[in-house]
C-alpha cells in the first residue's frame, strides 16, 4: 500500500513537472512578432513585485514578469509609439477556464502609469498553487481582484478603433 502511495506521488510529481515544461504562454494579435514563451523563456525577462488585495481585504505579495516587458518583446507599440491611433489598442488576457479580462495598453505602459501589472509566478515567495498557476495576472491598485485573472494562457493585443 505504501509502495502504491509512493508510486502515485512520483507519478503526480512527474505529471506536474511535465505540465510545467510543456506550458507555453501565447502572445498574439496586433504584435510585431507572435510569441510562444515557455516558463524558462520568462526567466530571462525582468522581475517585479506587485501587491494584490484579495476579496477579504488581505494583501498578498506576488512576483513575476511585467506584462510591459513581454509585450515589448513581441514588438507591441508601447512607450513613444503609444500615441494617436495606437491608443485604441487593448490587451485581452485569456485564461484556461475561458475567463478573459481586458486592459488598455496605456494601463500597462510605464510611460503612462507607475502601476506595474505583472504576470506573477509566485505568491509570498512560493510558486502559485496549480489551480492559480503557473501564471496569474496581477493588476495592483484596484478595489477588487476581478481583473487579476489566474491560469493565464494567452495575451492577445487587439485594435478597438472603429
Ligand atoms: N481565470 C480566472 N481568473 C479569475 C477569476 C476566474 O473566474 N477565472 N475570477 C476573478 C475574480 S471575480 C476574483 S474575485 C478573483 C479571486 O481570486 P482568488 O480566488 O485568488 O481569491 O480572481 C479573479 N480571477
Ligand atoms: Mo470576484
Amino acid at each position: 500500500m505504501e509502495k502504491i502511495g509512493t508510486l502515485l506521488a512520483a507519478l503526480l510529481l512527474t505529471t506536474s513537472i511535465y505540465a510545467q515544461q510543456a506550458f507555453k504562454l501565447k502572445v498574439s494579435g496586433e504584435v510585431g512578432t507572435p510569441l510562444e514563451l515557455s516558463l524558462q523563456d520568462l526567466t530571462k525577462l525582468p522581475r517585479k513585485n506587485a501587491a494584490l488585495t484579495d476579496r477579504d481585504g488581505k494583501v498578498h505579495q506576488y512576483t513575476g514578469v511585467p506584462v510591459y516587458a513581454i509585450l515589448q518583446k513581441a514588438g507591441v507599440t508601447l512607450g513613444g509609439e503609444l500615441r494617436g491611433a495606437n491608443l485604441s489598442k487593448y490587451l485581452l488576457v485569456k485564461c484556461a477556464d475561458g475567463y478573459e479580462v481586458l486592459l488598455s495598453l496605456a494601463e500597462i505602459d510605464n510611460s503612462f502609469t507607475d502601476r506595474e501589472v505583472i504576470l506573477a509566478d509566485t505568491i509570498e515567495q512560493q510558486p502559485l498553487e496549480a489551480t492559480k498557476g503557473p501564471l496569474r495576472l496581477v493588476v495592483p491598485g484596484e478595489k477588487k481582484p476581478a481583473r487579476s485573472c489566474f491560469q493565464v494562457i494567452e495575451l492577445v493585443v487587439g485594435y478597438g478603433k472603429d
